[in-house]
């Protein structure tokens, strides 16, 4: 164990009222923001708990406080709604100030309970899954579709507008500090033939054709606790991005990430594509939980939602690459260099896939 670590833990835990001393903890790693560690409470010679303590990463959220708010007020305006039957949305602790956070050395944490017998998949086999998936992010956005909007801050500005993200990548090639930009030519044509497509969304919501609600932004599949045993979704987590967006982007980075026939950084690009059928569990599950309140833009635009919010992951991932690999943490070499040609090659399966992909929403809607 790192001494520095446990200290760090250990003055966090300080600043909670919590029943027992800090016996160990482990990394979790599926998460390629901010730090996460499953802490392990000993309160008496029988008795154990765990909790999870994370720390924001504030290159990314630069403002933590209005992050903290935003949870706050998803769980006052969800809770009463919920029952032991439902999937629980994750709410934290107030610290022994009352806050939903702590700080310590300048850094902010927060603390939750850890969901026992709880599970994060980064890949899943069985396609019945994905349909509770789909049931538990289609009613996580019908359960906040009565917040006004004005209740929320926007903690990451523009952070799904892919015409900007585009522009950002763009720039980040004529900027090229590392000089990598040589190496990456095919990939660099791809997105300058998608440019256009990839607009078409925030031109419509620009448009006002497509509405703005409030979306969770970031609906991976492992932003989902299951039950171990029955799979049944838990609780829906990670909701630092939850602002106003696109329902259809919701829809379609959940399929992004959980109807990828592989995982989302796989090298080996000949295991990656769409699985249809994961495609079609997840929209059943989606439609199901709240097509009543989509309109039939949004109901039109689904599967669009998929193939745009892929290329602007791809586009994310590579520009992070050019950059130096500032945002998304790396477990090897490389790693976003491979989770963007990952993505590209999903995108460009969707595209292959995309009438199809129409015909399956259009059977549940
Ligand atoms: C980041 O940290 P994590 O894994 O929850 C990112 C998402 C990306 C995702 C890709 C705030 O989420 O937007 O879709 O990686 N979160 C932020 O796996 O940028
Ligand atoms: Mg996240």
């Amino acid at each position: 164990m790192d001494i520095r670590t446990i200290q760090t833990l250990k003055e966090v835990s300080d600043q909670y009222i919590l029943p027992g001393s800090l016996k160990a903890f482990t990394q979790c790693v599926n998460g390629h923001v901010n730090d996460t560690y499953r802490v392990l409470l000993r309160i008496d010679n029988h008795t154990e708990k765990e909790y999870i303590f994370q720390r924001i990463n504030d290159y990314v959220f630069k403002e933590p406080i209005k992050v903290m708010r935003n949870i706050k007020e998803i769980s006052v305006h969800t809770r009463p709604k919920i029952t032991k039957d439902t999937c629980d949305i994750i709410t934290f602790f107030n610290n022994k100030a009352g806050n939903n956070y702590t700080i310590v050395d300048g850094d902010y944490w927060r603390v939750c309970y850890f969901v026992k017998n709880s599970v994060a998949f980064d890949f899943v086999e069985d396609s019945k899954i994905l349909y509770s998936a789909g049931y538990a992010f289609g009613r996580f956005q019908e359960l906040l579709s009565d917040l006004p909007m004005n209740r929320l801050f926007v903690t990451i500005p523009d952070f799904h507008n892919t015409k900007k993200r585009l522009d950002a990548f763009f720039e980040m090639v004529s900027l090229d500090p590392l000089g990598r930009a040589k190496d990456v030519k095919e990939e660099i044509k791809f997105f300058e033939e998608q440019r256009e497509l990839a607009s078409t969304l925030v031109d419509l919501l620009d448009k006002g054709e497509l509405p703005l609600r409030v979306t969770h932004n970031d609906t991976k599949y492992n932003n989902i606790l299951m039950d171990q045993d029955s799979l049944e979704p838990l609780c829906v987590i990670d909701l630092d991005t939850v602002m106003p967006g696109l329902a259809t982007y919701d829809f379609g980075d959940a399929i992004r990430f959980a109807a990828n026939t592989a995982v989302e950084d796989e090298p080996d690009l000949s295991k990656v594509g769409l699985n249809i059928e994961h495609y079609e569990e997840f929209t059943r599950g989606f439609m199901t939980a709240c097509q009543g309140s989509l309109t039939q833009k949004e109901v039109d635009t689904m599967a669009l939602g998929a193939v745009i919010i892929t290329i602007e992951l791809a586009s994310r991932f590579l520009l992070d690459h050019l950059n130096g690999d500032k945002y998304f943490r790396l477990h090897r070499p490389n790693h976003n260099l491979d989770r963007a040609r990952c993505q590209i090659k999903l995108a460009k399966d969707m595209l292959e896939q995309y009438d199809t992909m129409c015909e399956i929403v259009n059977k549940y809607a």
